[in-house]
């Protein structure tokens, strides 16, 4: 293949209306850009493939409406992975081919997505009504939700196939997709409709729940991506030890990706709507929350009583209950401290990776892919 669009190469030089933003906002307009070009791709393979006009069109709005407008975090680590890890700014075809892969787990992100809110009954998502509930779609959205996934590995074919490390990108898809899938399992089971029983759930069980339905998925993949396609070896020697740096990253980013989640769970208590462009459900939904297993290890009798009466009742007032009792123990301040703790921790184990000497190249993990990921998320409002 060749890189579908020279224009990709966006440059300050070049283009006016780049040259009015600043390098961030640049990196996310040249990585959205792909999408276009991915979307087009992809619809126009419906098309070859006889499609009637109006299916074509649902599948485009589906693409437009689940996979572009979120934070873009995983995706764009992909890209800034790659960079760090080669040392260099990247060719048009380096930059198209990570900027791919990126995609691809915002593809991954879109199927899970829709079918989370469908699971978790939400409202909206991203700012928009969740796409479920629009006008027509329903029950259709889950087919629709498998569309997205197939897209992955129609694009992995695509532009993969000849590489010597296609197998490690489709079993990394595949593993990572059954571990998200057996946290969102454990997820929904431990948060019954029709029974709640506080007692089931646990700081262990949540730390479970985390790792499985988020961590594997939203950081361990983008950088264990991004290490295959920068050809990073299972195991290597640096200054007469062993390092195995696959290891190692999933060392760093599950503990990451549990603090991501916990953030996560923290704001759908405590951000506002405007603030993370979704309606919060986990007390209504019962669901195994951070917030509940701290509320549940500090409250006194009293607040426990309210707390085993009011969680997980479809019941607004029930729900403005909990979140009483969550600012009288005082949640946030504790939130604020788990988030210096979380920090602090993580900044010490990426500290710890052993780094070749600046200037040299015989290492291949290098701290930044870490530390630029951490500092995407720390103190994150949205
Ligand atoms: C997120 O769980 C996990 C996946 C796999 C989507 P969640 O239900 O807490 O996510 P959100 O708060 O975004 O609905
Ligand atoms: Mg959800
Ligand atoms: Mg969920
Ligand atoms: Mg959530």
């Amino acid at each position: 293949y060749s890189t579908p669009d020279p224009s990709l190469h966006l440059t300050t030089s070049h283009n006016p209306i780049m040259s009015a933003l600043d390098a961030k906002q640049q990196k996310r307009v040249r990585f959205q850009h792909v999408f276009d070009t991915i979307r087009d791709e992809l619809v126009e393979h419906m098309r070859s493939e006889n499609m009637s006009q109006e299916a074509v069109g649902w599948y485009k709005r589906n693409l437009d409406y689940n996979v572009p407008g979120g934070k873009l975090n995983r995706g764009m680590s992909v890209v800034d992975s790659v960079e760090i890890l080669r040392g260099r700014s990247l060719s048009d075809d380096e930059y198209f081919k990570a900027a791919l892969l990126g995609w691809c787990i915002e593809f991954l992100q879109a199927f899970f997505l829709v079918s989370d809110d469908i699971m978790d009954a939400s409202i909206t998502r991203r700012g928009q009504p969740c796409y479920y509930r629009l006008e027509g779609v329903g029950n259709i959205a889950i087919n629709d939700s498998f569309m997205l996934e197939g897209a992955i590995y129609h694009l992995l074919q695509k532009y993969f196939r000849s590489e010597s490390y296609y197998v490690h990108l489709l079993e990394l898809f595949h593993e990572t997709t059954y571990r998200t899938e057996m946290g969102q399992l454990v997820d929904l089971i431990t948060a019954p409709e029709d029974h709640v029983d506080l007692a089931r759930f646990s700081i262990q069980k949540h730390a479970f729940i985390v790792q499985y339905k988020t961590a594997y998925y939203s950081f361990y993949l983008s950088v264990a991506l991004a290490m295959r396609a920068c050809g990073v070896p299972e195991s290597y020697t640096l200054n007469g030890r062993t390092i195995e740096p696959y290891k190692v990253a999933l060392s760093i980013l599950l503990p990451l990706g549990e603090y991501f989640q916990i953030q996560d769970d923290f704001l759908d208590y405590h951000g506002t709507p405007e603030q993370i462009g979704k309606v919060g459900t986990d007390i209504v939904d019962n669901k195994c929350s951070w917030c509940i297993n701290i509320a549940l290890s500090i409250a006194n009798p009293e607040q426990r009583k309210i707390l085993d009466e009011c969680y997980g009742r479809k019941d607004a007032e029930k729900e403005a209950k909990v979140k009483a009792v969550y600012e009288e123990i005082g949640l946030p301040a504790r939130y604020r401290a788990y988030e210096e703790e979380a920090y602090q921790r993580i900044t010490t184990l990426i500290n710890d990776i052993p780094e070749p000497e600046p200037g040299t190249d015989n290492g291949f993990l290098r701290r930044e892919v870490f530390t630029s990921f951490l500092n995407k998320i720390y103190k994150r409002t949205k």
